[in-house]
């Protein structure tokens, strides 16, 4: 409630000086804030990390660190910010995008949060090389008359059906992991198998070749006792011939010889 009335005040007490021309005030795109880090940083969607430009605000565990970071968070969270990105550097060494941060102040106004701060006491001035200058700061300007850059409300649907393509693909990689996961498995299954075929075709393979050997060797014992037995019976037969021819003596005086040749008879 403190933290209102105090707005409040800073409200009433710069109420009186006239803002700054609508023309002089540089929205290069607006966000709206999901979370405050301190008094001189915060989130907002789609931006992401800001750093409030040439002020700074006690960091975590020093004195002021929670009041800052208390009366920034009742300016601007939840709301819509208006922002003028340093255009020199754009971003910070720890890659946060540097602004002069605005807040709807009313339907014809906004309010320069940056100085905000520094007029309550819960920030210093720390004014780097960019391309603001805190001197000319005022703390009301006028809300801009021209068409914003891409707003929240444009981005948002944007945002959501990527958001929803993404998850879709998410789904589909994590399907796609099973799948090669048990694509895998039988692959590796089948390899297994081949592997037992492969061994059992090598051990047929050489029962096969110790068989055929044997075979061969048998086969040429056979064809040596064909050919020995051929010799054997050709030669018998040979010797056969040769011998002396014999005859046979009838009774009646009759001559006959045994084996083919003519037969004498009386
Ligand atoms: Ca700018
Ligand atoms: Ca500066």
């Amino acid at each position: 409630m403190e933290r209102k009335i105090s707005i409040l005040l800073v409200s009433l007490i710069f109420a009186q000086i006239q803002p700054v021309s609508a023309s002089l005030v540089e929205i290069d795109t607006t966000a709206v804030v999901y979370k405050v880090i301190d008094g001189d940083t915060f989130d907002a969607f789609p931006v992401g990390r800001i750093r409030l430009a040439d002020i700074n605000t006690p960091e975590h565990g020093k004195p002021g660190y929670s009041e800052a970071k208390d009366y920034l968070s009742l300016m601007i969270y939840r709301k819509r910010v208006y922002l003028d990105v340093d255009d020199i550097s754009v971003m910070d060494r720890y890659n946060r995008t540097v602004c002069l941060v605005y807040v709807r102040y009313n339907s014809s106004h906004l309010m320069n949060v940056n100085l905000a701060l520094l007029i309550e006491g819960f920030a210093e001035i720390s004014d780097y090389y960019n391309e603001f200058n805190p001197s000319e700061w005022t703390l009301f300007v006028h809300y801009p008359t021209t068409a914003l850059p891409e707003t929240y409300d444009e981005l948002l649907p944007i945002y959501l059906g990527l958001r929803s393509e993404h998850d879709s693909l998410g789904l589909s990689y994590i399907k796609l992991q099973e799948d090669y996961a048990s694509l895998q498995s039988d692959y590796n299954n089948l390899q297994a198998r081949y592997n037992a075929l492969k061994s059992e075709h090598d051990s047929l393979k050489s029962d096969y070749d110790k068989l055929k050997i044997a075979y061969d060797e048998l086969k040429n014992l056979m064809y040596v006792f064909i050919i020995t037995t051929i010799a054997f019976i050709a030669l018998t037969a040979y010797f056969a011939r040769r011998r002396p021819k014999t005859y046979e003596v009838s009774l009646f005086g009759t001559v006959r010889q045994s084996s083919c040749g003519t037969v004498l008879q009386n």
